[in-house]
């Protein structure tokens, strides 16, 4: 089947100085020797006129599109592995829309979505997982996904999968042997005595990378913090102070917040702050009583709740923590984990003293006004440290649930090979290979057009 040869603009859309446009492609050289008229050196960049070659007989000849610096990249040595040609123009539309005409009558076509990258894998450039990282680099927010992006683009989980993979059919081979020859009586023993120790062994690594997978899929996905508490606690002021903007509003009214306001913090990992609907039993209507439901519903599924309490009202810490304060009930106690925070604000009015008792809270308890900024430097680092515990961004990671899920897949076929070893050794072998068809998933070797449509959507024109 003829491959197309295509074209987009590969850096970001609207007026830019330069904008690089990219061609590749079997025809991507032709193309180009029809709008510049020459030829230039592989991989030299070049200043060249780009013609629009409209008459279709004289190259280089056509009206001027634009000037600017062009570089070829011959194939396999291209970011697709087929011909490539980047041109950077200027970045306006009219050049922009003339160049298009120009490419798409010297023959090539504008690209889908994701469609150099597809390339790219399909003529082995990078695999799956290094195609995931490439969308992660050009989506990271903070230097701790940037950096994990990167190891990943590099080829890091792809080697530690791989690795795995060959370990395990390493281990399967004499399980198979046994297969082959089953006429000597003492294979069966002598196998499992070095397979067995190996299995467990592979089951055990496997484990704690999965393990650590959590943690990277936090610096991929960021954590979330809900700000829970009853109404007028200051919750809203609190996430505009944290945010420096007002991203919420704030009113002395009860059941002013009545949906979930979310913002983006950088805590070194991104982290997805939700300010929440006060949480009181009594809610004025239908909308403030579905407030409430999302406000607990968020708590239960966030990292870390920051639970907001008014300071100067609430009588003592002991009232608080034994639910009997009249507006902070049982139930909203209960939505506290140990390790969450709890914030007692207004600290600028007169304010429960914490510092006796706070060194043995199962919380971290901390005390600030979100009016006056007091203690909003030590609340922001304990968001920080708590959205950066147990993250480990060394070595290989299991970024995204499609990797952790092969790993699991790839433990359980373990564990099965593990027990069926002695009594049957060929259903043992058969386990180990799908334990490595498992591996194989995360860098694609297996499995690939089932998992492609879902990874590419996410990939926009010109990538
Ligand atoms: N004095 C003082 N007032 C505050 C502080 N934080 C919030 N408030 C006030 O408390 C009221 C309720 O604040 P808001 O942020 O809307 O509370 P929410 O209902 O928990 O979201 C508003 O009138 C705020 O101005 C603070 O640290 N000190
Ligand atoms: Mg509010």
């Amino acid at each position: 089947m003829a491959v197309d040869t295509i074209f987009a603009r590969a850096s970001g859309a609207g007026k830019a100085g330069v904008a690089v446009y990219r061609l590749s492609g079997p025809e991507a050289f032709s193309i180009f020797r029809k709008l510049v008229g020459k030829w230039i050196i592989n991989r030299e960049a070049a200043y060249v006129a780009v013609r629009d070659p409209a008459d279709g007989s004289v190259t280089g000849r056509g009206q001027l599109i634009d000037r600017g610096l062009a570089i070829l990249f011959e194939g396999p040595k291209s970011f697709t592995g087929e011909d490539v040609v980047e041109l950077s123009l200027h970045g306006s539309r009219a050049v922009e829309e003339a160049l298009y005409d120009a490419l798409t009558r010297a023959g090539a076509r504008p690209a889908e979505a994701g469609e150099f990258t597809l390339r790219a894998l399909k003529n082995d450039k990078l695999d799956l997982a290094q195609v995931e990282a490439l969308a992660d680099l050009i989506d990271s927010e903070t230097s701790l996904q940037r950096k994990q992006a990167l190891g990943q683009l590099d080829g890091r989980l792809s080697e530690a999968a791989e690795g795995w993979r060959k370990e395990i059919l390493a281990v399967m081979a004499p399980l198979e042997a046994d297969i082959d020859f089953p006429d000597e009586g003492d294979v069966p023993a002598a196998v499992a005595a070095r397979a067995g120790p190996a299995i467990a062994a592979l089951k055990t690594s496997l484990t704690t990378f999965l393990n650590q997978s959590v943690s990277a899929r936090k610096i991929r996905e960021g954590v979330s913090i809900a700000i829970i508490g009853p109404p007028n606690a200051g919750k809203s002021s609190l996430i505009n102070a944290l945010a420096g903007s007002d991203v919420a509003i704030v009113s002395d009214i009860a059941g002013t917040t009545r949906d979930i306001v979310e913002t983006r913090l950088d805590l070194g990992v991104v982290a997805t702050i939700a300010d929440t609907a006060g949480l009181r039993s009594m809610a004025s209507d239908a909308i403030e009583e579905e407030g409430v439901k999302r406000a607990k519903s968020r708590a239960k599924q966030a990292d870390i709740r920051v639970l907001v309490i008014d300071g100067s009202e609430t009588v003592s810490r002991e009232t608080l923590l034994s639910g009997l304060t009249e507006n902070v009930p049982r139930e909203t106690l209960d939505l506290v984990h140990p390790g969450d925070i709890i914030v007692w604000n207004k600290s600028d009015k007169t304010n429960v003293d914490i510092s006796p008792e706070k060194e043995h809270s199962p919380y971290t308890e901390l005390s600030v006004s979100a009016k006056t900024g007091a203690g909003m430097a030590g609340l922001l680092q304990a968001l920080t440290q708590k959205a950066a515990e147990g993250v480990n961004n060394d070595g290989p990671a299991l970024t995204r649930a499609r990797h952790a899920a092969a790993v699991e897949e790839a433990i359980a076929a373990l564990t099965r090979a593990e027990a069926n070893i002695e009594r049957a050794p060929e259903l043992a072998a058969e386990d180990a290979r799908l334990a490595a068809r498992a591996l194989g998933k995360i860098t694609g070797a297996v499995g690939v057009e089932d998992v492609l449509g879902e990874i590419f959507s996410s990939f926009c024109i010109g990538k």
